[in-house]
């Protein structure tokens, strides 16, 4: 082996992928696992992460971008707090010829060419899931089903989305009825908060609280309950996620389904970000797995329950 050649050869084995990973904050235990296994991902892959936080900010999430772009890693990766408003910073990685894989939640840009792959949910198809479990648990009901919708954070998409799913499913019966939607922010804070002043403007007319996640859905159940209302029993409970804490309360009989979401998204990433360095083609959209879980499932798969 010529020095020229050794030389070559080491720098290529050592020549570690760098990948950029924009994340929207920590704001749910969704959230949470998603950056667990985002990290730990990479260190099985051998990838070297450069992580940031944008605490739910979008203006925070366009200077990491930035950031990786003058940094000149090979990929940049981020789960894009809201759907809009991203065509500037994508057109500057564009021109840095630094491909963009988005994680979890889409982005509206009309120009596909943006990004090479988004991995994630359906969330459109997660709404239409807790609608049509809310329409096969009232069939035999002739209403009204009054709703109260806690939203996710605004303008982001699973929030837009499992609302319109929700919409799409009970927009031909007139029984059910959305009487109130406000956001929570997807915390536990702003489910509670936003509960309570439900609970105090509509009291016992409140037949289903549809919360977008786990967390405001454990903060509902809270206020629910200070409130003297009985969560899972006189209001029926449909959440997102099915995390750890959302599948306790649904096995404790306080949350009536808990339609699944994955957050676990990392070894996905980290072979989509090792083909698309080695010049493979991958696909432009690529759909994670997922089911519901009602209360009376709830209880067995706890054990095996990771997040
Ligand atoms: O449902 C929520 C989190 O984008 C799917 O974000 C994710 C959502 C998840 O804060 O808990």
């Amino acid at each position: 082996v010529t020095l020229v050649g050794a030389a070559a050869a080491g720098h290529a084995e050592d020549k570690k992928i760098v990948l950029g990973f924009a994340q929207v904050g920590a704001e749910s235990a969704w959230r949470t696992a998603n950056t667990v296994s985002v990290k730990s991902a990479a260190k099985d892959a051998g990838i070297t992460l450069k992580f940031s936080d944008a605490q739910q900010k979008q203006e925070n999430q366009i200077k990491a971008i930035r950031s990786y772009i003058a940094q000149k890693v090979d990929v940049i990766a981020f789960s894009p707090v809201v759907e809009s408003g991203w065509e500037p910073v994508l057109e500057e990685a564009k021109r840095a010829h630094i491909p963009v894989v988005l994680t979890d939640r889409m982005i509206d840009a009309k120009d596909p060419s943006l990004y090479v792959t988004m991995i994630g949910s359906d969330f459109l198809e997660e709404g239409r899931r807790g609608g049509r479990w809310l329409e096969e648990h009232y069939k035999d009901d002739k209403g009204p089903i009054n709703i109260v919708e806690l939203q996710g954070t605004v303008g982001s998409a699973p929030a837009n989305d499992r609302h319109a799913g929700l919409m799409e499913i009970i927009k031909n019966d007139p029984k059910f009825k959305v009487i109130a939607s406000q956001s929570g922010d997807f915390t536990l804070a702003g489910g509670k908060q936003v509960m309570e002043a439900f609970a105090k403007t509509y009291g016992k007319q409140i037949n289903v609280v549809y919360a977008h996640n786990d967390d405001m859905a454990l903060g509902a159940i809270q206020a629910m309950e200070e409130a003297g209302m009985k969560p899972g029993k006189d209001v029926t409970v449909v959440s997102f996620d099915a995390t750890k804490g959302g599948l306790q309360a649904a096995a404790a009989g306080k949350i009536n389904v808990d339609v699944e979401c994955s957050p676990l998204l990392g070894p996905q990433l980290m072979d989509t970000v090792k083909k698309i360095v080695a010049g493979e083609q991958v696909p432009h959209r690529i759909v994670t797995n997922e089911t519901v879980f009602p209360m009376n499932v709830a209880a067995q798969v706890l054990p095996t329950r990771k997040y």
